[in-house]
């Protein structure tokens, strides 16, 4: 395999950032996951996710209702709740920290369907 020149390399990436800047690309980034299909819990328990506008997308599989939400620094925004089949989304905007993804229905997150959201 050649050899890139670091130099060279950084060169390429700082111009393709400076061309999405200049193109007006919002980094709205969606984070999938998924509700467990038997558990009270969810398929991953960290999240990590750039600071902005940041969706998280839950679909799920379980015969349970279950949503998705986003809580901390003063914020608590939920999604839908679904049922089996159907995706809950959130979208807030997030500042760097750590938060809290959980689902909104009762005594849920206090039985494990929470996680940690960490934004950088
Ligand atoms: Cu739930």
């Amino acid at each position: 395999m050649p050899k890139l020149a670091p130099k060279l390399l950084i060169a390429v990436l700082i111009a393709m950032v400076g061309t999405l800047a200049v193109a007006g690309v919002v980094y709205a980034k969606t984070y999938r996951l998924s509700a467990s299909k038997s558990k009270l819990a969810f398929n991953v328990t960290t999240i990590r996710a750039s600071k902005g506008s940041v969706t998280l997308s839950m679909a799920n599989p379980s015969s349970l209702p279950h949503g998705i939400a986003i809580k901390g620094h003063g914020k608590n925004v939920k999604g839908k709740t679904v049922n089996k089949g159907g995706t809950s989304t959130v979208t807030v905007t997030l500042k760097k920290g750590t938060y809290t993804f959980y689902c909104p229905v009762d005594g849920h997150a206090a039985a494990g369907m929470k996680g940690k959201l960490i934004v950088s």
